[in-house]
């Protein structure tokens, strides 16, 4: 069976990876596929819809450099949340630079990264050093649920991440299966290549998800919950969407059924 037509449980079950093993077991007994991009400059409003929006969530995607207190209480209270309501943490941060720089940024620095994102994205545009680097921090680096996300396409207008860089994507993420978990992409990818394995199930994770809007301004282009996962998509990042509703937790909601309904569409029998 193609695997966008099982199961997050079925899914579950059968993959070698922990990591994306919880996040489906977390998506099934939540019911719910929504990845909420909570891009907000301070901890206190990140934390607070963290608290607010987690039931309804899978993951909370950070961008952490955006806040403008930043700490070791970003940190707790992040870890605290997701553990009380049983979300994983994507850090956006795109690396992209040669793998030792990338080590340092992933391992230390003043973001601490490794230590409490379960997930972080990664763009390949440097090679494949990028991904080596991230992947040996990974299995090296004494925690364990940590996992990359290949950056293999992107929402906004004229974006080059397009044609051989998204299938070279592809083909450096099964070379990593401990490390890399799947992709950051506007559908599926790999199923359809020439050299996909029977066994291989990389998850998708796909941006520019909005239910009302078709982009803004700055070249985002968005599609909505429904397209997305009849795209082949297994995880619906929404921010502006969701946080800039006027009720977020109405609009949470939304999101969550909708991807929900979607995903029962294409996994019935
Ligand atoms: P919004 O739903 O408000 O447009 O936010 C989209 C989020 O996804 C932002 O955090 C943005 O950085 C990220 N993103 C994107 O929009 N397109 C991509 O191709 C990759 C992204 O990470």
């Amino acid at each position: 069976a193609s695997k966008s037509t099982l199961s997050y449980a079925q899914r579950a079950a059968r993959h070698s990876n922990p990591l994306v093993k919880k996040l489906f077991e977390i998506a099934e007994r939540k019911k719910t596929n929504v990845v909420l991009s909570a891009d907000l400059a301070s901890t206190k409003e990140l934390l607070a819809i963290a608290d607010s929006l987690g039931p309804h969530i899978a993951v909370l995607k950070t961008h952490i450099d955006i806040l403008s207190d930043f700490g070791p209480a970003t940190i707790r209270g992040l870890t605290e949340l997701a553990q009380r309501h049983d979300f994983l943490l994507f850090e956006d941060r795109k690396f992209v630079d040669i793998g030792n720089t990338v080590q340092k940024q992933y391992k230390g620095g003043a973001l601490m990264i490794h230590e409490w994102a379960h997930i972080v994205n990664a763009t390949i545009l440097p090679g494949e050093g990028i991904i080596q680097a991230l992947d040996q921090t990974i299995r090296e680096g004494g925690i364990t649920e940590r996992g990359v996300l290949i950056l293999a396409e992107m929402t906004s207008k004229g974006s080059l991440a397009v044609g051989e860089y998204t299938r070279v994507s592809v083909e450096i993420a099964r070379k990593y299966p401990q490390s890399v978990l799947g992709f950051v992409s506007t559908k599926e990818l790999s199923s359809h290549s020439p050299n996909a394995t029977r066994d291989e199930d990389f998850v998708v994770f796909t941006t520019g998800v909005n239910l009302s809007s078709k982009g803004d301004a700055l070249g985002q282009q968005y599609q909505t919950p429904t397209t997305a996962m009849a795209g082949g998509s297994d995880f619906l990042i929404a921010g502006r969407g969701i946080y800039g509703a006027k009720d977020p937790l109405i609009a949470v909601k939304e999101y969550q059924q909708a991807g929900w309904e979607a995903y029962e569409q294409r996994a019935s029998p």
